[in-house]
């Protein structure tokens, strides 16, 4: 089946929001309810073993915290906790802090042009992506995806298929005829889980990760004057950063 659509992962991938921006925004609810919790760089590299911003504050409280005297209400607490975080994450994002990583709006752009229909599978609360696109792109761009599968419109987050399959059934697609893009190991097990081809731009939090089977791995999209580079994967011949045609060559290498 042909190249019809793309389905892009959010965090990591669109723009490198883990460290600067969710990372500083779980701290930043912390603070304010006089938790004793902090995060730094290495400690959040770990946590992002569990995806789900509930899901990996609960898993720091089990693993890193056996001294905390949990509420009897905990679910309470963290869905609090979750509430501001998410206040200040998009907050922070309106401020235009974290932009997009390179060569994401010119394939957005050109995969428009060409017809290709677009959609986003994410793990992250739907508030988010659309703070996200509202500070880098503009309001319109939400109206480009097609299909926004977030947050917990799944139970099961990455690296379970669920998210994916949720949005090709939203798309009427099989999973042949897109590919995914992500950027970390519990991203690529999602994609591959729901049967997709898969691109990966890895950051500094993933670069070592698992990406067995990917399509291509590089370090990022890329542009005409910063090319990217190939860490593993289908070789390009002469191709210096994603395009269309590039795209379609990876899809269908025949
Ligand atoms: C993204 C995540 C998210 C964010 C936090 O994973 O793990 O949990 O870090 O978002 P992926 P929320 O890029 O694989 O989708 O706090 O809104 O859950
Ligand atoms: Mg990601």
């Amino acid at each position: 089946m042909g190249l019809e659509a793309l389905i892009f992962d959010v965090d990591g991938t669109l723009a490198d929001t883990e460290r600067d921006g969710h990372r500083v925004a779980f701290n930043e609810a912390f603070a304010e309810a006089g938790l004793d919790w902090h995060w730094d760089i290495p400690l959040y590299g770990k946590l992002l073993a569990v995806t789900g911003g509930k899901e990996r504050m609960r898993y720091y409280v089990e693993r890193y915290r056996p001294d905390f005297r949990k509420p009897e209400d905990f679910d309470k607490l963290v869905a609090l906790l979750h509430a501001a975080k998410t206040r200040h994450y998009t907050a922070l994002l309106a401020r235009g802090a974290i932009p997009l990583r390179s060569g994401v709006l010119r394939l957005l752009e050109e995969a428009r042009m060409a017809g290709l229909r677009i959609a986003i599978a994410t793990t992250t609360t739907p508030a988010n992506v659309t703070a996200l696109l509202d500070s880098t792109i503009g309001a319109h761009a939400q109206s480009w995806f097609e299909v926004i599968g977030a947050g917990d419109v799944v139970p099961a987050k990455k690296p379970a298929p669920d998210i994916y399959l949720y949005v090709l059934d939203r798309l009427g697609l099989e999973a042949s005829a897109c590919l995914a893009f992500e950027d970390s190991e519990n991203g690529i097990r999602a994609s591959h889980g729901a049967g997709l081809k898969t691109v990966i731009a890895v950051n500094d939090y993933t670069r070592d990760q698992d990406f067995s089977g990917a399509t291509i791995v590089l370090d990022q999209f890329g542009e005409p004057e910063s090319p990217f580079r190939v860490l593993a994967g289908a070789p390009v011949s002469g191709g210096r950063y994603l395009d269309v045609a590039m795209l379609r060559k990876l899809h269908d290498p025949a």
